[in-house]
């Protein structure tokens, strides 16, 4: 992989470290007093990162139709209401799940329905309003399913899992899976194209218009494994074939209002996987919800992801996101979005936990929303273990841009009340850093967040560039750096309070404290604002052992970090 070129980017030194007076504050903590600082421009250093996009992910060969009478449909995102919107909880606290009767057609697949198999169901003629129950079976249902369907906000198309009494998923696997029998009589796959792509692939068919998508898909309480390049499955001409390395459990060339939610999703390339590959087929409204995907990708590769969503405008809310499998080079979670949401997650990191990066060929809805140039991370969970078998992060959140500069999202990731917990040695890692953003036009804001290093390895706020700006409260493990000699990154905290102190007692599992430190009981600061100008609110947190909660309030007002401690 050839190294980038050093980033010089002429800020110059802005500052030496800044002062901390001791305040003979309780716990050994320390304040540090309202200063600027930089890092130094120096060598490149080669990124972790992350190779073409397209190179994972060959598009379809297009059909022939003039795309003109699709331009109008690629407008810019819809605005349904202020973004990001509501919390939505789980619909049940155990993650058991039941059949749905649907507004449409009710399908019900298993042991003893209607239909035994998920082949015989007529995937590609679902309408608006149809529910496939597809209820568990101690052994997998092995269907690749192509979708097309075109559901309502009102009457979306739900692939709907129903648990057994222990509340265990279905599972569909990829794993010498067969085309389902309507995909394979319609010729809906490309063999080189996209058969090999996803257990459940989502696309117009042929005889579609240019330009029309599949829209308003709810898929959910299912397993969902198999679609990895190791595996074969059988295809629409009966022959085996393999699936390519950007395989993916769910793989949606075009999608719109895309929900995924309490799903497990393991043992794929990619684990979810939605594309925008040209301004008229740009997919917007992904929401992923409540789900465990963890131990996707392959082996020496960083292309592949838990999550690799490029949308205009995706959601994260309540999920459990892991590691990829150990020797995979991919992040916890990449995405190529506008103002993309992650919110109350519980986010163990693989290569990089975040990767919020540049849409891919600079696709016009995507990259022209108004909210192309923000993020906003809050409530999670972040946990850095360098001792897990998937190793860890040194560049542990990625905003901005990877590869073509001139579709970087240059604006304000806004970082607030999350729990990062860093865990390593000196040995497995010299140093790691918190923010890596590649030039001067990337901020991150942060306010309220909980920073705990419980190893040797230096932590770091930023690295290459860009401004990391602190606002209202944080508390941070002591000893910390601003950036390499190597990065130029301005370190911003005029007006803010960082509490430092030694690392406290924390669960990296729960993040929680068995004796929470008191600067934690702190007023955090101003929290951003939605799209309609009202300030966000913390209103969940992440259960003790999964899950989503309410988040209660306890002494002066919210505890800095994604958890209201004891
Ligand atoms: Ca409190």
């Amino acid at each position: 992989m050839p190294l980038p070129a050093p980033r010089l980017l002429g800020l110059g030194l802005l500052g030496l470290s800044g002062l901390t007076l001791l305040h003979g504050l309780p716990q050994a903590q320390t304040v540090r007093v309202p200063t600027e600082h930089s890092g130094q421009p120096a060598a490149g250093w080669p990124s972790a990162e992350s190779g073409r996009f397209l190179d994972s992910a060959p598009a379809p060969v297009p059909t022939p139709e003039a795309p003109a009478a699709a331009a109008s449909q690629a407008a810019a995102p819809r605005e349904d209401g202020p973004w990001p919107p509501p919390v939505v909880e789980p619909a049940r606290a155990d993650g058991c799940s039941t059949a749905l009767t649907g507004s449409g057609r009710t399908f019900h697949v298993g042991p003893g329905q209607t239909f035994t198999e998920l082949d015989e169901v007529p995937w590609l003629s679902l309408q608006a309003g149809d529910v496939v129950n597809i209820h568990h079976r101690p052994e997998p249902y092995r269907t690749k399913i192509g979708l097309r369907a075109q559901g309502r906000a009102d009457a979306p198309v739900v692939l709907n899992g129903v648990t057994d009494a222990q509340c265990r998923r279905p599972v569909i696997s990829g794993e010498n899976a067969t085309t389902a029998r309507d995909a394979a009589a319609s010729g809906f796959f490309s063999k080189q194209y996209s058969e090999p792509y996803g257990l459940i692939f989502i696309y117009k068919s042929r005889d579609q218009a240019w330009g029309s998508r599949p829209r308003h898909i709810r898929i959910q309480n299912l397993k969902l494994t198999g679609a990895h390049k190791d595996r074969r499955y059988t295809g629409m001409d009966g022959q085996s074939g393999r699936y390519v390395g950007g395989a993916a459990a769910i793989y949606a060339i075009v999608v719109e209002d895309l929900t995924v939610e309490n799903c497990e999703i393991t043992g794929n390339g990619n684990g979810i996987f939605v594309n925008s590959r040209s301004d008229e087929e740009s997919s917007r409204n992904v929401f992923i919800r409540h789900n465990r995907i963890w131990n996707n990708g392959n082996v020496g590769s960083w292309l592949e992801h838990n999550l690799y969503v490029q949308t205009a405008r995706a959601l994260y809310e309540g999920n459990d996101i892991g590691q990829l499998i150990p020797g995979a080079r991919g992040s916890s979670l990449k995405d190529r979005s506008s103002g993309t949401v992650v919110r109350f997650n519980r986010i163990t990191a693989a290569a990089r936990a975040l990767d919020l990066v540049e849409i891919e060929g600079g696709v016009r809805p995507v990259r022209e929303d108004r909210h192309y140039p923000d993020a906003w991370v809050y409530g999670n969970l972040i946990l850095n273990d360098l001792s897990l078998p998937g190793s860890g992060s040194v560049k542990l959140i990625h905003w901005g841009g990877d590869n073509d500069e001139r579709h970087f999202r240059n604006g304000t990731l806004h970082f607030f009340h999350n729990t990062v917990i860093h865990s390593g040695t000196q040995q497995q890692a010299w140093y790691m850093a918190l923010f890596d953003m590649p030039g001067a036009r990337q901020t991150v804001r942060a306010t309220g967040n909980l920073i705990v290093n419980l190893g040797s390895t230096q932590m770091r706020i930023g690295h290459q560039a860009g401004t990391v700006e602190f606002a209202g409260s944080n508390w941070i493990s002591r000893d910390w750096a601003q950036a390499g000699p190597d990065s130029v990154v301005r370190v911003r905290t005029s007006g803010a309070q960082l509490f430092e102190g030694p690392p406290p007692a924390i669960s990296t599992a729960s993040g929680r404290m068995r004796t929470p430190l008191a600067r934690l009981d702190q007023p955090a600061g101003d929290l951003p604002t939605d799209s309609a100008g009202q300030p966000l609110r913390l209103s969940h947190q992440i259960g003790e052992e999964r899950g989503l909660a309410k988040r209660p309030v306890r002494g002066r007002g919210p505890d800095l970090g994604a958890i209201e401690q004891p």
